[in-house]
């Protein structure tokens, strides 16, 4: 099903069928605050298809990178540990293997906060950070990380090669998803990266996104939904080549870190996987027949726990006020009949509303003071570090409930 006859937005193929209709919803990082509680609120069709062609996954509807990513964007990457510690053991790796030093160059695409680029900065190690939204360059700035407030493209990268940078290792993390032009963005990185360089790429894998019914990672803000045969062919039209891929299953709810130079050759491990994809039917269209059907079951079996949990009177609270959370709010329709406020500790977030449902975003302090019966983790890519977090909450009687792969309280 293409109605509207879209072509891939990666290849061009129009080979691309809709998989899944999670109809109209809001933008998932588009926090309200409360004084524009009575404006309207856009709202865009979220639809998700797969290209025959190129087995790239991605959301069709078109909206301007500076609408999905506008001046007060909200999301910083340094409010989790786990995503500090596992940038941290990235760049000490990346030095050690690389060989980097104060001669080398590293550039980060959508280095928001800094949060990664900090680590060389400690270690003596030349950075550039680019990111386009203006408070995450200003909080990077402050910490000593060199950041252009742009976005990166193909024109970028030929005026910073133009003042004769070209970076020994480029790392694009958690923004290969983010790109309506990703092609313009990757021949940028062809044209950025130095001979004999690196790039490292990180982004949620497809499979995992599937095979643990993960819709709710699904918003306009992630265009594309990658895989190893997608990023491979990718690559190829670029003149890059894919040459390993490394396995987060705990990170996000499942990533791939994928090698990319201009020198050809893979490893044994990038084989397995891309042999993996052919075998499991990763790269055909039937692997997502029956998503839709999973996603309607979630929505039908959390919609009953939560009912029957406010039919017993008991109180229930969201953790994090997280993108993938507005979706499964928006979607699945719960609102502060359901759960009655979302606790979060990005200070950006707190004091602002949830997308469409409009639940108040509170500090995570919050949880103590008013003990809810139950805190629904919309935040579920973070389950170990909040659950240990919030013991406090636990041990007054507290109790979670996970809503994929299967809603559950814990
Ligand atoms: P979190 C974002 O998605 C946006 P989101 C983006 N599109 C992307 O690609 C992915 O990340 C990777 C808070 N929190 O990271 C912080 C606590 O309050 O799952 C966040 O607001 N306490 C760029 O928004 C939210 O939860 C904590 O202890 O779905 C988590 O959002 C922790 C660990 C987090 O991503």
């Amino acid at each position: 099903m293409n109605p509207a006859g879209d072509a891939c937005r990666s290849c061009g193929s129009r080979d691309v069928a809709v998989f899944l209709d999670l109809g109209k919803t809001p933008l998932s990082d588009r926090l309200v605050a409360p004084r524009d509680l009575e404006a309207p609120e856009p709202h865009f069709q979220l639809d998700v298809a797969f290209c025959a062609s190129c087995s790239m996954v991605q959301v069709l509807e078109k909206i301007p990178q500076e609408v999905l990513f506008p001046s007060d964007y909200p999301y910083f990457s340094s409010f989790s540990g786990f995503v500090l510690e596992h940038s941290r053991r990235h760049v000490h790796g990346l030095v050690e293997t690389r060989g980097l030093n104060e001669s080398s160059l590293v550039v980060e695409l959508a280095s928001n906060d800094g949060y990664l680029l900090r680590n060389f900065v400690d270690l003596g190690i030349p950075v550039l950070g680019i990111d386009p939204t203006p408070r995450q360059c200003e909080a990077a700035n402050e910490v000593g990380v060199r950041t252009l407030c742009r976005f990166f493209s193909d024109a970028l990268a030929e005026e910073l090669v133009a003042d004769g940078l070209r970076a020994d290792v480029i790392i694009a993390n958690n923004v290969m998803a983010h790109i309506p032009d990703l092609n313009g963005f990757v021949s940028g990185m062809a044209k950025l990266l130095a001979p004999g360089g690196i790039i490292t790429v990180e982004n949620p894998y497809v499979r995992d996104l599937i095979d643990q019914t993960a819709f709710d990672t699904i918003y306009h803000e992630h265009i594309f939904y990658h895989s190893c045969t997608g990023v491979a062919g990718l690559m190829r039209r670029h003149g890059l080549h894919l040459n390993h891929v490394e396995h987060f299953p705990d990170l996000h709810g499942g990533t791939l870190r994928y090698h990319i130079s201009h020198e050809p050759g893979t490893s044994p491990d990038l084989d397995a996987y891309l042999a993996e994809e052919i075998s499991s039917g990763l790269s055909s269209a039937a692997y997502y027949e029956g998503f839709g059907r999973r996603v309607e079951s979630i929505k039908a079996d959390l919609l009953q726990l939560l009912g029957d949990l406010r039919a017993q009177g008991k109180t229930i609270a969201g953790y994090g006020a997280a993108a993938k959370g507005s979706t499964l709010l928006n979607y699945i329709g719960v609102g502060r009949d359901l759960v009655d406020y979302v606790v979060d500790r990005n200070v950006h977030k707190q004091g602002m509303l949830m997308p469409g449902t409009h639940q108040p975003i509170l500090p995570t302090e919050s949880l103590l003071v008013r003990q809810p019966d139950y805190v629904l983790l919309l935040a579920w890519n973070f389950k170990d570090e909040i659950m240990a977090q919030q013991a406090e909450y636990a041990a007054a009687g507290g109790r979670f409930i996970v809503p994929v792969p299967a809603p559950g309280i814990l």
